[in-house]
């Protein structure tokens, strides 16, 4: 039996901001998480649901494509839709809608913010006023991050709108990506081992998912070195988090700013205990300007679907 008001049933499979949620609440009849929390439920209303709205986290695998019968559209609250069987999607004729662009901004913004914080060791120096030790003598010297060499692992809107940053930061930018994208001015490495050789600082900011797993290893931190520092802002599957914990332990590398990590929310007490590292809960997008940017967006193009009007940002087949 549809829903009382005839509105399209949705199934959440992420817990979303309030924001977003008061808006889906006005349109659509919702069901929240009811695949994990209660299979029965599930298990009634699964041939109802219309739409699933994911995070950038989410996972929407085949499995659960494939119980959704009534399935016409997959909106992601997120750039990244990693989480979600995309092939699996199409082969269904249900597109996958993600938010692009509107979080570049915020995302290079905290790229450059751990850069700085782990070269500079800034969280570090706060503990060490706190702490009071100052008294007992000065702190101990950093890197200079200005006139650095940067090294971008991805090339595509963020990793361009990060570039550009440095670029005030009078730094030097290569990138590796599958290929050299066109019109991008900056020194292209076919791979990411001969990438982080030639650079201080190596940025992560490619998409997660099958093809970039493990990309950065032992050997990429070998080649970055024990002076070199590595930042991830895409997904914690792009780096081998145990290489990378044996490469800060023992110097290979000097130290790494970290936003996203390979089982989130829980980050090894080996990594967490380290003292050349930055650590941060997943925040490059978090800002209350561009959460409400994305969830608009989000949002917006599920409307354009149940009105029969062209997707804003549908995701490439
Ligand atoms: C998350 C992200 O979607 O956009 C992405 O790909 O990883 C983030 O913006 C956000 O944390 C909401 O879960």
């Amino acid at each position: 039996m549809p829903d009382n008001a005839g509105r399209p049933e949705l199934l959440l499979v992420a817990p979303l901001m309030p924001f977003l949620l008061e808006q889906l609440r006005q349109h659509y009849t919702l069901h929240d998480r009811i695949h994990i929390s209660d299979p029965a439920a599930f298990a009634a209303v699964a041939p109802r649901i219309r739409g699933v709205v994911a995070n950038g986290e989410a996972k929407v695998p085949r499995e659960l494509i494939a119980r959704l019968p009534a399935l016409e559209v997959i909106s992601v609250f997120g750039v990244g839709y990693d989480g979600v069987d995309v092939a699996a999607a199409h082969e269904r004729g249900v597109p996958v809608t993600n938010t692009p662009s509107v979080l570049n901004d915020d995302v290079a913004d905290l790229a450059i913010g751990l850069l700085i914080a782990t070269a500079r060791r800034i969280p570090q120096a706060d503990r060490f006023v706190r702490a009071n030790e100052w008294t007992h003598g000065p702190i101990a010297l950093s890197r200079k991050v200005t006139g650095g060499r940067l090294g971008l692992v991805g090339m595509g809107r963020i990793g361009q709108a990060i570039a550009e940053r440095a670029l005030a930061f009078k730094m030097s930018v290569a990138y590796t990506s599958r290929s050299p994208r066109a019109g991008v001015g900056y020194t292209y490495h076919p791979d990411a081992v001969s990438l982080a050789a030639a650079v201080d600082f190596l940025v992560v900011i490619t998409p997660g998912g099958a093809a970039t797993r493990g990309l950065i290893d032992a050997r990429v931190l070998k080649a970055l070195g024990p002076d070199g520092y590595l930042v991830n802002v895409a997904r914690g599957s792009v780096v081998d988090e145990a290489a990378l914990i044996d490469a800060l332990r023992h110097g290979a590398i000097a130290g790494a700013g970290l936003d996203v990590f390979a089982d989130e929310p829980n980050v090894p007490e080996a990594l967490r205990a380290l003292p050349n590292v930055v650590l941060t809960p997943h925040i490059g997008s978090g800002t209350k300007q561009t959460r409400e940017a994305m969830g608009q967006l989000t949002f917006d193009n599920l409307r354009a679907h149940f009105a029969g009007q062209p997707l804003l940002t549908p995701v490439d087949a």
